[in-house]
C-alpha cells in the first residue's frame, strides 16, 4: 500500500509541477515574443542606419570634356570649317554585369557598335542595350546629345547598382571610318560606390571598316575584325595613344 501511495503522491507533485511549468511558460510567452519583436526592430534599424555607407545603387552625373583638338592631335585633323567638322556623336551606354559588354578588346563588334562607330547612330545599339537590360545584364539606357563645340562639355546621367557596377559608354569620333571613344569603368570600390571618378577616354577601332583616314570612303570589313585600341597615327604622340577626352562621374 505504502509504495503505491508514495507513487501517487509523486505523480500528483509531478503533475502540479508540470502545471506550474506550463503556466509559467505561458506567462513567459508575451514577454518572450515582445523581446523577439524588439530584436527584430533592432535588426531592421541596423541595415537602415548602414545604408548610406553601403548603398546598393547610385546615380551619377557624367560630364564629357573633349580633348580631341587640332592642338593635341595635329595629324590630318579635320578642317573645322568643313560641314563634317570634328565632333562626337551622342554618348550611349548602360551599367552592366560581366555577362554583357558594349565593346571589348579582341571581340567582334555587334551591328549596333559597328553603326555607332561608323555613323554615330544610336540605332540599333539602343535595341541591343535594351535587350541586355531585359535579360538582366544591363541596368538602364543612358544617352546624351552630340558634342560639336569643343569649348563646351556634354553631360548625362548613368545609374548603377551592385549587380551592374560597371558603366560601358561609347560615342563616335566623327568624321572617321569606324573610330569611337569608349570606356568601361567600374564605379564600385571596396563594396561601395565612389563619390566621384575621372577617367581618360581613349580612341578605339570597332573593326567594322578598313578605312585609315578621317575622311576615308566606306571600306566595309567582312568578316568583321575584332575591336582594338586605336593605333592609327591620328591618335598617337611619340608612339603613345593619347586620350581624346575625359569622363567625370559625380554621384548625385
Ligand atoms: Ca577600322
Ligand atoms: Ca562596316
Amino acid at each position: 500500500m505504502k509504495p503505491s501511495a508514495n507513487l501517487l503522491a509523486l505523480a500528483i507533485v509531478a503533475s502540479l509541477g508540470l502545471t506550474a511549468c506550463q503556466k509559467k511558460s505561458e506567462e513567459m510567452m508575451p514577454a518572450a515574443s515582445s523581446n523577439a519583436m524588439a530584436a527584430d526592430s533592432t535588426a531592421a534599424d541596423k541595415p537602415a542606419d548602414a545604408m548610406p555607407a553601403t548603398p546598393t545603387s547610385a546615380k551619377y552625373t557624367v560630364v564629357f570634356t573633349p580633348r580631341w583638338t587640332k592642338a593635341n592631335f595635329p595629324f590630318e585633323y579635320p578642317d573645322t570649317s568643313f560641314i563634317h567638322k570634328p565632333h562626337f556623336s551622342g554618348w550611349i551606354g548602360t551599367a552592366h554585369n560581366d555577362a554583357y559588354r558594349i565593346f571589348a578588346e579582341g571581340t567582334m563588334p555587334t551591328p549596333g557598335l559597328e553603326r555607332l562607330s561608323e555613323m554615330g547612330k544610336h540605332d540599333p545599339l539602343d535595341a541591343e542595350i535594351n535587350a541586355a537590360i531585359a535579360a538582366g545584364n544591363g541596368l538602364a539606357l543612358s544617352e546624351s546629345d552630340p558634342l560639336k563645340d569643343f569649348s563646351q562639355t556634354v553631360s548625362f546621367e548613368v545609374s548603377v547598382d551592385d549587380k551592374h557596377p560597371t558603366a560601358g559608354l561609347v560615342a563616335m569620333i566623327a568624321p572617321s571610318p569606324d573610330w569611337f571613344a569608349g570606356v568601361d569603368v567600374n564605379l564600385m570600390e571596396s563594396g561601395g560606390f565612389v563619390a566621384s571618378k575621372s577617367v581618360d577616354v581613349m580612341a578605339w577601332d570597332s573593326g567594322g571598316d578598313d578605312g585609315s583616314t578621317y575622311f576615308a570612303d566606306d571600306i566595309d570589313t567582312d568578316p568583321k575584325k575584332p575591336t582594338m585600341p586605336n593605333r592609327a597615327p591620328h591618335f598617337l604622340k611619340d608612339g603613345k595613344a593619347m586620350p581624346v577626352g575625359t569622363l567625370t562621374f559625380t554621384r548625385m
